[in-house]
């Protein structure tokens, strides 16, 4: 526990801290969730392989957006960030159809306001990758809305500027892990405004609980596609029989060492670097 910080708020899977006024420490855990409901097993390292990973990526988006990161504590679960006034929506980038923008085209034929081809299967490919924002839900799912309602939300201009910047974002970090066997299928970014009112990445970016990773080595339209990190977790989970409701069931230990084993591999594979590396020294990942 960070030691002279106020806690001012809880995620999931992650915590929140205070260290100054204009400062924040965000501590990513070693909780997992699945089906939406967060295990009583941990999975070792996970919070540092997440932490390792937004930084990464902070570090390689910077020309793109300027972003909240400060500095990464030595544990490697732990980042320092500029605190941000965050714009109340959730900037979420598909670059496939799956997850509530596959049911959304079932039901519409629509994705928050993009009318897409007729005939689209799960898990396809769009020719171009879509904007599709969301409301912040502070209990339960965020709720996905048309370009119209977000513009209500934080302005047009404000809107066109974060869509463009988002879209970039995906681009360049969905063409990197590509050429690393990983597809980016979605992602969801969080921004903020800094004193002057530039438009910051905050939160995470481009991790596996913020993007939806696939193996592009199984990659099949047509049907869900196994997830990169979480699938040996889910395929337990199913044999069980269990309601998906609170509380959630224990992991065996051979779940809990494929699936860090998982996340590692993710790091590795993103970003070049051992793991080994990165927890004897955090920063690497920045260089
Ligand atoms: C992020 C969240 C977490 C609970 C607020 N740089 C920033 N400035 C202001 N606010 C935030 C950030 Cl990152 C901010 N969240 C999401 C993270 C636990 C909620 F670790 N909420």
């Amino acid at each position: 526990m960070p030691e002279a910080a106020v806690h001012v708020g809880s995620g999931k899977v992650r915590e929140l801290y205070e260290l100054e006024d204009d400062r924040l420490l965000l501590v990513a855990s070693d909780r997992i969730s699945t089906f939406d409901v967060v295990l009583p097993t941990e999975i070792p390292d996970k919070g540092r392989v997440l932490t390792g990973l937004s930084g990464f990526w902070f570090a390689r988006t910077r020309a793109l957006v300027p972003n909240h990161l400060l500095a990464l504590r030595p544990d490697g679960r732990s980042t320092e960030c500029r605190r941000l006034q965050m714009l109340p929506i959730e900037c979420v980038v598909r670059g496939y159809l799956t997850g509530s923008g596959w049911k959304d085209y079932c039901a519409t034929g629509a994705v928050c306001g993009h009318v897409l081809a007729e005939g689209l299967r799960d898990s396809d490919q769009l020719p171009e990758p879509i904007f599709t924002p969301a409301t912040k839900a502070e209990e339960g799912h965020d709720e996905n809305i048309d370009r119209e309602r977000a513009a209500e939300l934080v302005g047009q201009e404000r809107l066109d500027e974060v869509e463009q910047t988002a879209i970039a974002l995906y681009r360049f970090a969905s063409q990197h892990a590509a050429e690393r066997g990983i597809l980016i299928a979605d992602t969801k970014f969080e921004f903020g405004l800094d004193g002057e009112g530039r438009l910051v990445l905050g939160d995470e970016a481009f991790t596996p609980d913020s993007s939806r990773f696939w193996p592009a080595d199984e990659y099949e339209s047509g049907r869900p596609q196994p997830s990169f990190d979480k699938q040996f977790v889910r395929d337990y989970c199913e044999t069980l029989g269990w309601d998906k409701t609170d509380p959630g069931p224990e992991l065996p230990a051979e779940v809990v060492a494929g699936t860090r084993e998982r996340y590692v591999e993710a790091f590795e594979r993103l970003t070049g670097i051992s793991f080994d590396e990165y927890l004897a020294d955090p920063q690497v990942v920045l260089r």
